[in-house]
């Protein structure tokens, strides 16, 4: 057996970059809700994200969405971070809520509008190179409703294309992490449905274009943990969107449906390299909070993450392969599943405290005041939503 002590230290290298459209109000087509405290600017949102850090030290890094987080001076934006306590991360395109992009961005058929849609991620880069950021995150919408409507076919070759052109924009130390998504907006066809296509394009880039896996984005009952053990067999699984989802793409805490799904995801990841401090696996979050408090929706995903972390890396690595190797059907499943059972709150609690941490981060964000402060204090102005 694997103990608790014996894998602690490797839960140092854990980092979480959280998303600043979590701090945001959210909703669904239905209705969008507003809650008190929720941030007016770009800074607020990096508040928040920072108490999320300071509260768990978990989550150093904050991942941008431009335009959402649009802002004149991203030197000063990166400085504001820093003294926050917290790093500028990924940077996240958006092509999907301008008139222009109705039929497509970066695959639409008007080589003007497919320029547009490139120049965008252009001024996405000049970003990054403001705030020192690696990843470049693309999610195209790009997709159609009906047979017929568009040329599918044509359609990947002028993806390849704009997204060579973006990708020539790249220093060597920065990566185009393209990222799939079944369906949704659209509902007969997506541009890049799977990780497959994915992975077609980004082969065709280089070596520093790779894919990201948002855990919400497949069919149901789509095997994820399997994706994950091949694109990092390929060395090209860049990223993780972590959520969980029940139908669709719920963006709900992640680990909060199916903590096991997430336990199998994880032990694949450390399985196969992508755990530790020389991999370049980036976690991240990509979640709406709706109708939960922002904040602590977001401690309690980092820490979700973190415990099934440490199941992940308790499976007796040597037991498994030994009963693997022996055809040991239920022995090798009973030793998974030994790792999967094993209750790590106490042990976190005490392994927080011992680093300075607070042993409950839930409770101890919950009596920091934090919650009635910023409910205090932003009012006025516009509340930002996602
Ligand atoms: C698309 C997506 C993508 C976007 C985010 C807001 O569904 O997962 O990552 O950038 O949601
Ligand atoms: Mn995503
Ligand atoms: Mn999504």
């Amino acid at each position: 057996m694997t103990t608790f002590a014996e894998i602690a230290p490797q839960l140092e290298h854990q980092a979480i970059e959280v998303p600043s459209w979590a701090y945001g109000n959210s909703g669904t087509r239905f209705k969008v809700f507003g809650s008190p405290g929720t941030p007016r600017t770009v800074e607020e949102k990096i508040d928040d994200a920072a108490a999320v850090h300071r509260f768990t030290g978990l989550a150093p890094k904050v991942a941008l969405h431009i335009p959402w987080d649009m802002v004149d001076d991203f030197g000063a934006l990166t400085r504001y971070a820093k003294d926050a306590g917290i790093e500028i991360g990924t940077i996240n395109s958006n092509t999907f809520q301008d008139d222009d992009y109705k039929l497509g961005g970066l695959t639409h058929h008007d080589p003007a509008i497919r320029q547009k849609a490139v120049d965008h991620h252009l001024e996405c880069i000049e970003v990054m190179g403001a705030t020192g950021s690696r990843d470049l995150k693309i999610w195209l919408a790009d997709g159609s409703n009906y047979p017929g409507q568009a040329d599918i076919r044509a359609r990947q070759a002028w993806l390849a294309e704009s997204l060579a052109t973006i990708h020539a924009q790249l220093s060597n130390d920065q990566r185009l992490v393209l990222e799939y998504k079944i369906f949704e907006p659209a509902f007969y066809h997506t541009d890049v449905p799977d990780w497959g296509t994915a992975l077609v394009h980004v082969q065709a880039l280089g070596d520093n274009a790779v894919v990201c896996l948002d855990t919400g984005h497949h069919a149901p009952s789509t095997n994820v943990e399997f994706i994950v053990a091949q694109l990092l067999r390929l060395g090209k699984l860049g990223s993780f969107d972590f959520n969980s989802r029940n139908y669709a793409d719920d963006d709900l805490i992640v680990g909060s449906a199916d903590p096991f799904q997430l336990f199998r995801i994880l032990f694949e990841v450390i399985r196969g390299g992508g755990y530790g401090p020389d991999s370049e696996v980036a976690f991240m979050l990509d979640q709406c909070h709706n109708i939960e408090k922002k904040i602590p929706g977001q401690i309690r995903s980092v820490l979700n993450v973190q415990e099934m972390t440490a199941r992940a890396l308790l499976v007796d690595r040597q037991a498994l392969a030994a009963a693997q190797q022996a055809g040991d059907v239920l022995g090798a499943h009973q030793v998974f599943m030994d790792a999967f059972y094993t209750d790590v709150r106490a042990d976190l609690a005490a392994w927080r405290e011992s680093r300075g941490l607070p042993g409950d981060p839930m409770a101890a964000y919950a009596a920091s005041g934090y919650q009635e402060k910023i409910e205090a204090d932003r009012v006025g102005g516009t509340q930002m939503s996602w």
